[in-house]
């Protein structure tokens, strides 16, 4: 199986801008984090934008993501700051709340204001994903924000989001961000994040440090184990 990374190399670039924001490999039931998505658009966008979570091989332990602080997207409640989904389209599950914890109790809190959105991985079918994921992975269900906009070439967008995992590999739950163009066909996929054993460093062997190297390769075979079905 293809890593998810391996869609950004050669893909047609999000939102027209040339270019194109970090991946995060999170490990089982890890969390990134607040990360910031900004892009300065090289090129026009008009057309639908989809930001969101989902399960991927099954459907339990339902993964989250937190999103806040919606900037130059002409959104009226771009920080979720009247408490509610005023204004947003939401697919699936979610809710706007004050605070959050990732799955080992770390605390999230709004990056503006006093409110932000969670979302969880379950509610909306993520079907439509599958062919834009490399062979092997399976989006199952979801949830996302919908929301289309219409952006001038040289505006610097931006919101800030954080994936917290609640399942482990072989699970690859993921956090995307899609846009359709208006009078394309095709969407286009950009991965923030998702669950896999993070890469091992390759280690420098140095006298006394055979058991390392040991310790590496295991860690190698690790990661290639194949997919397991989950009763
Ligand atoms: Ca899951
Ligand atoms: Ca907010």
């Amino acid at each position: 199986m293809k890593p998810l990374k391996q869609l950004l190399v050669g893909a047609a670039l999000i939102l027209a801008t040339g270019q194109s924001t970090a991946q995060i490999v999170v490990p089982s039931r890890g969390d990134t984090g607040w990360q910031t998505f900004q892009v300065t658009l090289a090129n026009p966008f008009s057309g639908t934008v989809r930001i969101g979570v989902s399960n991927e091989g099954d459907t339990m332990a339902d993964s989250h993501l937190l999103l806040d602080n919606f900037v130059n997207l002409g959104l009226a409640n771009p920080g979720f700051e009247t408490g509610d989904f005023t204004g947003w389209t939401l697919q699936g599950s979610g809710s706007v709340v004050t605070g959050a914890s990732a799955y080992n109790g770390t605390p999230y809190t709004p990056t503006e204001g006093t409110y932000m959105a969670r979302l969880f991985a379950r509610g909306a079918s993520t079907d439509w994903i599958d062919p834009l994921l490399p062979p092997g992975y399976d989006a199952t269900d979801g949830a996302w924000l919908e929301f289309d906009v219409n952006i001038a070439a040289g505006t610097t967008v931006s919101f800030d989001w954080a994936f917290l995992a609640w399942d482990y590999v072989p699970y690859h739950d993921f956090a995307f961000l899609w846009s359709l163009e208006t009078g394309n066909q095709t969407g286009e996929l950009e991965i923030l994040a998702y669950i896999d054993t993070p890469p091992v460093p390759v280690p420098v062997p140095e006298p006394g440090s055979l058991a390392l190297v040991s310790l590496g390769l295991f860690g190698l075979a690790g990661a290639g184990m194949r997919k397991r079905k989950r009763h």
